[in-house]
Formats: structure tokens, C-alpha cells, sequence
């Protein structure tokens, strides 16, 4: 085990308050480094825990190691995610304070991973009553069905997560789990119609055509070349390493079966994924000006496999009602237009299933007779981490304000309760400069005058909008905010960075060139009247509850996709907000997604953008280390004859001789209400050794008397 000052040259510091230098960004890195090469990824500033991805499986993770965390103080072990978890549990259940688990790093630096961490933690030390373990085991299972309908190869990560995920647990007055609750956000549905070079469709449709039975497939009427599939063409990229498809496709369907999906629900799953499929090969030919549909094979195979009628179908393909106060007018598609009507349906089909997927698991997770005996809540946030592609569009624009978000939580949560603690505790306190990306978020979001604003207006307007009014618009009115950098009015050294369809983001993790393109479609989000309603009618169950009749005969316009994307990260603030926080940092030490290289330039950047630095000076501004009184005079009264072997009296009483006798200078501590400030790392190590060099004598004196029985 890790500890104390002999080890410091080779394997770091485990808490960076123990830093000597502070402000240099090289010990920072240093540190991160050498403990990363000797596997230990993880590290805390403070009560926030680093977590760099090793991309190789740990020997760190069994349930030996559980048992090893539980019921430890916070810093008795080595860092670790179950340290963390554990500690948020025992306040959920000591103090019973709401929690959550937040999570955040840029793409591919272990997000999602650290969250089945700490579920797989909660899971093995709580309550193992036979109902418990059913509810448990839902929890776990509910991760392989999202993860196989909710994530992609990217150029950033193979398993990459394209929605975002905060998941409560809920425990009862005993601290046994009970239930859960999923809330999903914005999922990438445009992947479903194409990818990026290099980049996959969503997991699904891989496992399935790998690892269903030839019988399921026939069924199906799907073969298992993946070229015959236009939706699975664009990124060229069927089978990847590092990914079983076939494998996958098993874990999925018994996930499935442990959470109670009836065959039934599953076979009507499996149709829909493949009736997209087969969408995707719909094709069209135009003929003066109007779309006739060219494989009418594909078509039939979507109408058998969703249950609507074929002849319906092609004309919902082909056709657009409008009803203009009451005058229903039919009017024939051209061929670019029956295109991105077919795709508009692939995407809502497949977005729409996904929710319920969602809703599904979100029924079986909670135990309807134990519904009322909810106590407490322990919430687990994973969304899509910050991504910068060579091309990025609107939903980059989406992931990257959500991280926005996030990152502002953290901002007020951390440098706010450390400030309400020193307050608390009668401690005086030096306010440190840090970066408030508030004003980033205000750029997105303003009312009237941000992006969001900006783009549902021009979503909204009569007339003729277009991606490019819509930048000039931008343009027009933020060309002076600091953070927006337009084409037009930059330098031409800029210009030639980017393009004139494009503009500009300085968000908090990097400059992000967005391309206009697709931006107001993908807002819009219209799927046609006609083709709304054959859903409606569909025998597919899942389907038909997907397409409820009252939305194609409701004409008030649903609000736009960012205007729904904004209004409930909002909520999940507000929800985040009255929990108490633990947080993790996931940095991603290479680009090459291989274990062993660590990119100093790569993490100092991650490292700054995150404000680690910042965080690290806010926590040794004043005191470097705090404990509560018990603790500290628990571990360490064998250091004074007045504390040692028992000491009767008030703790804080105990600790103040103790730092007497081991001769702290009066500048070294504070005694705040309830708990012992250390200024320097020194003064803890100092004791830390002591106390490590004492336990070695007691053992012995023990020993020796032993060995004279
Ligand atoms: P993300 O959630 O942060 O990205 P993941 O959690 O999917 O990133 O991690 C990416 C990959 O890194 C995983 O598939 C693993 O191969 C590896 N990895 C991450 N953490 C660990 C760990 N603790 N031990 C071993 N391997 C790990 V994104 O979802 O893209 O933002 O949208
Ligand atoms: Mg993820």
C-alpha cells in the first residue's frame, strides 16, 4: 500500500495538497505522470477525486477491494472510486443527505466506466434480501441495454456514450436500495442516417446482424452483410477491435430478460431495428418533379415488420398533408424531399424508441409496493463529455453547452462549499481568481441575445431562413463577444482556419469550429404529418405508443429540439443542485485510446481547462488538510502520554494538547467547531510518520509479550 514520504519520489503524492509547489503546472503533471505509470490512476484534490484512464483493465476493481473500501475513513486508503462512493453512501445514510455522483471529462476519458464503478460499489455493500437483489441486478442490467441503443464508435471513443444519463438510486431508511430512476437526454439520433468517416452507427445494429439466430434474422428478413445496409455504410467501419458484436448481442438479450421484458416487447424491438434498416434502402426516383419510391421491397419489409400498410407508407414517403386552417391539402414530394422525409422518420423511430426503452427499465426498476418507502436519493450523473471533431455540428454545439453546464455546477458547488466550510467553522478565508465560464453559458443562452435565442427565431420566422441567414444573425449581433469568433470580421490569418459557413465557440475546454449546416432542420425536428400518422396506426405496439394519435392531429407547434435540450438541463440543475456532491475528474491521458502513453501536453491542457489547478489553490488557500476532531485524535493519541492509551474529555479538548505535545507552531493549525485546519502538508506528514514509526513499536512491544506466554 501506498503512503507517507519514502514513497513519494516513485509513485506521487495521493492527495495534491500535499504538493510542495502549488503553482507549478509541471509538479501538477509530475505527479499525475509518475502515478499514472505505476498504475495508480487515481488521485484526489481534496474530496474531489482525478481519475486518469489507463485504458487497461485494473486489478482494482473485485469485490475484495470493495470490502477493503467499505466503512474506511476517507483517507486511511489510497484513492479510489469506491473511497468516494463509499463516503457519499454513508452521508446518504448517516446523515441522510441526498446525493450525487458527478462525473465529467472530455470524451473517451472513463466517464461512463467510473459510473458502473460506483454502481457496482453500492450494489455489493447494500442490503442482500432476495427482492434486493432482483432490484440490483435491474440497476446493473439497465447499463447493456442503454449502452448497446445509446452508444457508437467515435473518432473519440469506441464505446462512446451519444446521450446523457443521470440515474438516482433509490434507498430506503435503511440504506437497502429499492429502486431507480433514469432520466435521458438528447440522444444523437442523426447517426442513425449517417456517420462520420471512421465512425459507426448505434452498437445495436451491429450486435444484432453478428449475434442473432439465422431463424431471428430471416424473421427479420435482414442477411448479415452490413454493406447491404445504407445506413450502415458511411463509416466504412462494420467490425471493430476491441468490440464483440456478437458477444454483446447475448449480454443484451439476457440483460433484457433479467429486467422482465416480455418476448413480445422484445421481438417488437427487433423489428423496429431492423424496419430502420431497412428505411435506410428506400430509395427514390423523381419523375417531373415528383418522388416515386424505387425499392418497393424495402418498403414492403418496413410495412410488415412495423404492422402499417404498405400502400399507406408509400404515400406518407411520397406525400406532405398540410392543414391550413382547416383546408387539408395533399401535395406530391420531390426526391430530396422524400429523402429527408424517410430520414426524418429512421431518426424519429429510432430517438422515440429509445425513450421508451428508457421508460421501460424506469418501470421495472421501481418496486411498486415499495414505492412509498423511498427515502433517499443517490444520483449518478454521465452525459457525453466535451467533443471537438474536425467537422462539428449541431449536436456538438448541444454536448458541448451540456458540458458547459456541468462545468459551472462545479465552479459554484466546489468554490461555494469550500467557502460556506471555512464559514462554518469560524475560519478566515483568501478568495482565489479563477475562470467562471458563466459567461459562456450566458453566450448560449441568454434570453433574447444568446445562440439558443437567436437560432429559435430564426427557426420561428416567416419567410425564408436558412443556415446562413441564421449565422448572420449570429454574426450581426455577437461579433464583439469575447467568446464568439466569426469569419467575417477576423483576421484573414484566422480565416483561413475556418469557413464562412462556419463560426466559432471559445468554450472553457477549447475552441470549437461549428458548421452551420443542418442546424436549423435538426432544430426543427419536423417529421411530416403523414407519416406521423401510419405510425399512429401501426400494429407494432411500441410503435403505436411512440406515435400517439393526438400529436399529428395537435397543430401547436412542439417547442424546438435546443429549447427542449436547454429546458431540461436546466431541470437536472435545479435537481443537482439540492444534493450534495462528490465529484469526479476522468482525464484522458492519450489520443491514441492505448494504454501506457501519457501526453503531458494532452493532460495539462485537460488539467487547465478543468480548473484543477484553481480547485487545488482554493483548497490550500487557507488549510491544506482538515479532519474532525475524532478522527484525528483516533488515529494519532498513541503520540502523547496525555491522549494515549485513552483519553475522557471532548475531542477537540484531545487534539488540542496533541498538537501541543507533537509542537505544531501556532500558525500551523486552526481549530475550527468540529474539526482540526493543517496549513501545511508537512506538519500531516510529520505526524503521519510518527504515528506510522509508533504503530511499528506498539507491534512489537505486543509481539515480544506474546512470544513470552
Ligand atoms: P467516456 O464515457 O468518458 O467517453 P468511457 O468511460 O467510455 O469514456 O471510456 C472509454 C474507454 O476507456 C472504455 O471503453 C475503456 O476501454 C477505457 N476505460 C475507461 N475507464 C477505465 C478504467 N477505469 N479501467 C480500464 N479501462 C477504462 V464519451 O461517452 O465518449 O464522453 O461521449
Ligand atoms: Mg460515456
Amino acid at each position: 500500500m501506498e503512503r507517507g514520504l519514502q514513497d513519494r519520489d516513485r509513485v506521487g503524492v495521493q492527495d495534491f495538497v500535499l504538493l510542495e509547489n502549488i503553482q507549478s503546472e509541471e509538479e501538477f503533471i509530475g505527479n499525475l505522470r509518475k502515478r499514472f505509470q505505476e498504475n495508480l490512476i487515481y488521485t484526489y484534490i481534496g474530496q474531489v477525486l482525478i481519475s486518469v484512464n489507463p485504458y487497461k483493465q485494473l486489478p482494482i476493481y473485485s469485490e475484495n477491494d470493495i470490502k477493503e473500501y467499505r466503512n474506511k475513513h476517507f483517507y486511511e486508503m489510497p484513492p479510489h472510486i469506491f473511497a468516494v462512493t463509499d463516503n457519499a453512501f454513508r452521508s446518504l445514510i448517516e446523515e441522510n443527505k441526498g446525493q450525487c455522483v458527478l462525473i465529467s471529462g472530455e470524451s473517451g476519458s472513463g466517464k461512463t466506466e467510473a459510473s458502473k464503478k460506483v454502481l457496482q460499489y453500492i450494489a455489493a455493500c447494500s442490503g442482500h434480501q432476495s427482492t434486493v437483489e432482483s432490484v440490483k441486478e435491474k440497476l446493473l442490467k439497465s447499463n447493456p441495454v442503454l449502452e448497446a441503443f445509446g452508444n457508437a464508435k467515435t473518432n473519440r471513443n469506441v464505446n462512446s456514450s451519444r446521450f446523457g444519463k443521470y440515474m438516482d438510486i433509490q434507498f430506503d431508511f435503511t440504506g437497502t436500495p429499492i429502486g431507480g430512476h433514469i432520466l435521458n437526454y438528447l440522444l444523437e439520433k442523426s447517426r442513425v442516417v449517417n456517420q462520420n468517416a471512421g465512425e459507426r452507427n448505434f452498437h445495436i445494429f451491429y450486435q444484432l446482424l453478428a449475434g442473432a439466430s439465422d431463424e431471428q434474422l430471416r424473421e427479420l428478413q435482414l442477411t448479415r452483410a452490413l454493406d447491404k445496409y445504407s445506413y450502415l455504410s458511411d463509416g466504412q467501419n462494420g467490425a471493430v477491435r476491441g468490440i464483440d458484436d456478437a458477444g454483446d448481442f447475448k449480454t443484451v438479450q439476457q440483460a433484457m430478460s433479467v429486467i422482465d421484458f416480455k418476448q413480445s416487447e422484445q421481438s417488437d424491438i427487433f423489428s423496429i431495428i431492423a424496419s430502420v434498416l431497412h428505411l435506410g434502402n428506400v430509395s427514390f426516383a423523381e419523375v417531373e418533379g415528383v418522388a416515386k419510391v424505387e425499392k418497393a421491397a424495402a418498403v414492403a419489409s418496413v410495412a410488415k415488420l412495423l404492422g402499417v400498410s404498405e400502400n399507406e407508407l408509400n404515400a406518407a414517403l411520397t406525400n406532405r398533408t398540410i392543414d391550413a386552417r382547416g383546408d387539408v391539402v395533399t401535395s406530391p414530394l420531390n426526391r430530396d424531399l422524400a429523402i429527408y422525409a424517410r430520414d426524418a422518420l429512421a431518426k424519429a423511430i429510432y430517438d422515440r424508441l429509445f425513450t421508451w426503452l428508457v421508460q421501460r427499465l424506469n418501470k421495472s426498476l421501481v418496486a411498486k409496493d415499495l414505492r412509498s418507502a423511498i427515502n433517499n436519493v443517490m444520483g449518478i450523473l454521465d452525459i457525453y463529455g466535451f467533443e471537438i471533431f474536425k467537422k462539428n455540428s449541431f449536436e456538438q454545439f448541444c454536448i458541448n453547452f451540456c458540458n458547459e453546464k456541468l462545468q459551472q455546477l462545479f465552479i459554484e458547488l466546489t468554490l461555494k462549499s469550500e467557502q460556506d466550510e471555512y464559514r462554518r467553522e469560524g475560519i478566515e478565508w483568501v478568495p482565489v481568481e479563477y475562470f467562471d465560464n458563466k459567461v459562456i453559458c450566458n453566450l448560449i443562452e441568454e434570453k433574447y441575445r444568446g445562440i439558443i435565442s437567436i437560432l429559435d427565431e430564426e427557426c420561428l420566422r416567416p419567410g425564408e431562413p436558412t443556415d446562413i441567414t441564421f449565422l448572420a444573425k449570429l454574426t450581426d449581433q455577437l461579433a464583439k463577444h469575447p467568446h464568439y469568433i466569426c469569419h467575417e470580421k477576423s483576421s484573414t490569418q484566422v480565416q483561413k482556419t475556418m469557413g464562412r459557413d462556419e463560426f466559432r465557440l471559445v468554450h472553457y475546454a477549447g475552441d470549437v469550429t461549428y458548421n452551420v449546416n443542418g442546424f436549423l432542420d435538426k432544430n426543427n425536428d419536423l417529421l411530416f404529418r403523414d407519416l406521423k400518422e401510419t405510425m399512429s396506426k401501426a400494429s407494432n405496439e411500441i410503435i403505436r405508443s411512440c406515435f400517439p394519435e393526438g400529436e399529428y392531429k395537435n397543430k401547436k407547434r412542439p417547442d424546438t429540439a435546443i429549447t427542449q435540450f436547454r429546458n431540461s438541463l436546466n431541470n437536472l440543475m435545479d435537481i443537482l443542485m439540492c444534493k450534495e456532491p462528490s465529484y469526479i475528474r476522468c482525464i484522458k491521458p492519450n489520443d491514441q485510446q492505448q494504454p501506457g502513453i501519457f501526453d503531458d501536453e494532452l493532460v495539462l491542457h485537460q488539467v487547465k481547462y478543468l480548473g484543477l489547478m484553481e480547485n487545488l489553490r482554493v483548497r490550500r488557500a487557507g488549510f491544506a488538510y482538515r479532519r474532525t476532531y475524532e478522527t484525528f485524535l483516533n488515529r494519532y493519541k498513541s503520540l502523547s502520554k496525555s491522549t494515549w492509551p485513552s483519553f475522557k474529555g471532548p475531542a477537540k479538548e484531545g487534539v488540542r494538547i496533541l498538537a501541543n505535545d507533537l509542537h505544531f507552531g501556532p500558525e500551523d493549525f486552526r481549530l475550527g467547531e468540529t474539526k482540526i485546519f493543517i496549513r501545511f502538508p508537512r506538519t500531516l506528514f510529520d505526524t503521519e510518520d510518527a504515528f506510522q514509526a509508533k504503530k511499528h513499536d506498539i507491534a512489537a512491544i505486543i509481539q515480544s509479550r506474546w512470544k513470552g506466554y
